[in-house]
């Protein structure tokens, strides 16, 4: 049975990329320099009580355009390179694609009512720049500006505020086809002009904007272990390179959607924060956790966050690091108005004598896991992420920008789905998300990945992340026991 001897990471060959990138920073963060010391955190004792949120607190729910909408080949959206990716035989389970997905693009207003029956405030959707650029750069697609253009009407009427992400990993397959897609600078400048025009467009009427979903999600199995589109696997030299234009493509749509939004916009990342928790909460552990968090991330949020690479980085890289100009780094580093982290299971942690001062503590075999194999259960990450963003870069604005589990959903006879699992995954989760807020932590929102069930990448249709189920034969909606508790949970601003 050496197979149920794996760990998390063996099982999963995308989680088992993600932790290799964090070995190999941990490996070589000798030079790592001391963490800004980590101030105690600000009591807030009876503003919201033992489990209320702070005021304002906006919450919401989440998806993205190749998982939802379907429509592939409609109104003259482009090809994608996830189209190209699902379409390529042995790619996702069954062979599973996003052709038609859940039928957003046609059912947005059905879904708009589903996130009004849950109580939602926001919306965080992704549009698919296919849609707005068919090839990538030129002329936009009037057909696929209407579509955003009449669902972020639709959100405002119910007064769900939308909060669209500008990539969420749909490439228009002519950019990789023209320079090899995040190979090449000219994708981070095509990326700019995209999402200038957006703001350009779209700013009247939408206040917040995420640029990249998960950097280093789809850099790292994109474009290093061939898992997720468009299926490369380059070299060290080459890959850095890769990290590096999607940090400057984020740094670059920033100040672009500044300069051409109609009225002030703010502007943020949506970044998977590898968190590192102290797996037992000392001073030394903590402090370890801090260090391991800036390394872990430091060619993503990191360096967006600092504007520069760390030593560690840069020594681990050698002959490969990244080529860069100062005024790259500039920049990859202007200032953001908010910082989105997508989290989702934790990195365990304790301090180390030796360099580089934490060491990584892999899950035990029996650690608890959701559906997804990658998902061990860890909802202490909903506090230790957003208190690193503070602690460490006194980030001063925070939204939550995905955070959800994967389950293997079952309709009863009666046709309900009592997803128990779901609801102890965010009681648990929102407890320690409110540990947070109660200590002054700046967390200004959370949007639930996912509202429906959708297309789960290369696990296709296999694993369920929706408060909101979807029959896939038949495409109908049904909300599960989990939707009643979100929307208790909205309703009270409380954990419930
Ligand atoms: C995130 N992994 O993706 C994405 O932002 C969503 O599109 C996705 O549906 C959600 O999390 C749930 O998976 C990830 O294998 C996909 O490590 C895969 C991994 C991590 C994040």
């Amino acid at each position: 049975m050496a197979k149920a001897r794996t760990t998390a990471a063996d099982e999963n060959p995308s989680r088992r990329a993600l932790i290799k990138l964090a070995g190999a920073g941990a490996a070589a963060a000798g030079a790592a320099p001391a963490p800004a010391q980590s101030a105690e955190p600000q009591a807030d004792p009876g503003q919201c009580g033992t489990r209320g949120f702070p005021q304002g607190f906006l919450w919401g729910t989440a998806t993205a355009a190749y998982q939802v909408e379907g429509a592939w080949h409609e109104d003259g959206r482009g090809v994608s390179i996830w189209d190209r990716f699902a379409h390529t035989p042995g790619k996702i389970r069954n062979n599973e694609t996003g052709d038609v997905a859940v039928d957003h693009y046609h059912r947005y207003q059905d879904d708009v009512r589903l996130m009004r029956t849950l109580g939602a405030q926001s919306y965080r959707f992704s549009i698919a720049w296919p849609r707005i650029f068919p090839d990538g750069v030129g002329t936009p697609n009037p057909k696929g500006l209407d579509f955003y253009s009449r669902l972020v009407d639709e959100l405002l009427a119910n007064s769900i505020a939308p909060f669209p992400t500008l990539y969420h990993w749909d490439l228009p397959q002519a950019l990789e086809d023209r320079f090899g897609g995040w190979q090449s600078r000219d994708t981070a400048y095509a990326f700019a002009d995209y999402a200038g025009l957006i703001a350009e467009k779209f700013s009247d009427r939408v206040e917040h904007f995420f640029t990249l979903n998960e950097m280093a999600t789809f850099v790292e199995l994109g474009y290093g272990q061939a898992i997720h589109a468009p299926g490369l696997r380059l070299p060290a030299a080459e890959l850095n390179q890769v990290r590096h234009h999607a940090v400057l493509a984020h740094g670059l749509a920033v100040a672009a959607i500044r300069a051409r939004a109609k009225r002030a916009a703010k502007i943020g990342p949506a970044e998977n924060l590898t968190t590192a928790v102290p797996t037992i909460e000392s001073d030394d552990n903590i402090a370890a956790a801090e260090r391991a968090t800036r390394e872990l991330n430091a060619g993503y949020l990191t360096v967006i966050l600092e504007g520069r690479y760390t030593d560690a980085f840069l020594k681990a890289a050698g002959a490969d690091a990244p080529k860069f100009t100062d005024d790259e780094l500039k920049a990859i580093a202007t200032p953001v108005d908010f910082v989105g982290v997508n989290v989702y299971t934790p990195q365990y942690v304790r301090t180390s004598p030796a360099a580089p001062g934490y060491e990584i503590l892999p899950p035990a075999r029996s650690h608890p896991r959701m559906a997804s194999s990658w998902q061990i259960l860890g909802p202490e990450a909903l506090y230790w992420a957003p208190r690193h963003l503070r602690n460490i870069w006194n980030v001063g604005n925070i939204y939550i920008s995905e955070n959800g589990c994967g389950t293997n959903d079952e309709v009863t006879p009666d046709g309900s789905i009592s997803d128990t699992d779901r609801i102890m995954f965010l009681r648990n989760n929102l407890a320690m998300l409110k540990r947070a807020t109660s200590e002054g932590v700046p967390v200004r929102g959370y949007f639930h990945w996912s509202l429906l069930d959708n297309f789960e990448w290369t696990d296709g249709y296999g694993t369920r992340f929706g408060l909101v189920y979807v029959d896939y034969a038949t495409l109908r909606r049904t909300p599960k026991l989990s939707a009643a508790y979100f929307a208790e949970t909205v309703r009270r601003n409380a954990v419930v």
